[in-house]
């Protein structure tokens, strides 16, 4: 995947509280351009291959379970500069740390329950992309 691109996830928390409209409007309204999209249910197993670089961590085992309790929107995003671009959109991973206007900052509920994912460098988000994505689900 080329480097102007990022990839996201609505997770659970958002999808329930029916966030999905207001967050992909403001993405889209911030410049992004919608790659591939896709609303999912991860499996654990999906999960926890998605989360590995996290599987000894201690929020690890809550972090699997919340990210399967319902479906998730998944997509790759394109804008100059996405990686970086699309974190500072989405705001600090604690939604009590993320400033005004940033995503997390009006929908997440906690660190855990945080509304949205964002790749965090230009490999993981080529990484994360072709997880959820074939080639032929990119436009
Ligand atoms: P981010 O890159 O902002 O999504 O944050 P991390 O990669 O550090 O964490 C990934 C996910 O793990 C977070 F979205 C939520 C979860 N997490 C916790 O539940 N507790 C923590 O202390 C840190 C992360």
């Amino acid at each position: 995947m080329a480097d102007n691109r990022t990839f996201t996830m609505i997770k659970p928390d958002a999808v329930e509280n029916g966030h999905i409209g207001g967050i992909l409007d403001q993405i889209t309204a911030s410049g992004f351009r919608i790659v591939a999209m896709k609303l999912t249910h991860m499996t654990k197993r999906d999960a926890e291959t998605f989360y590995a670089v996290h599987n000894e961590r201690p929020f690890f085992g809550e972090l699997v379970e919340f990210m399967t309790r319902g479906p998730i929107v998944a997509a790759i995003l394109e804008k100059d500069n996405a990686v970086e671009d699309f974190r500072t959109l989405i705001g600090a991973t604690n939604p009590e740390d993320a400033a005004e206007g940033t995503i997390r900052k009006k929908y997440a509920t906690s660190i855990g329950e945080n509304a949205v994912h964002g790749s965090d460098s230009d490999e993981n988000a080529q990484i994360e992309g072709a997880f959820h994505f074939a080639g032929r689900e990119m436009f």
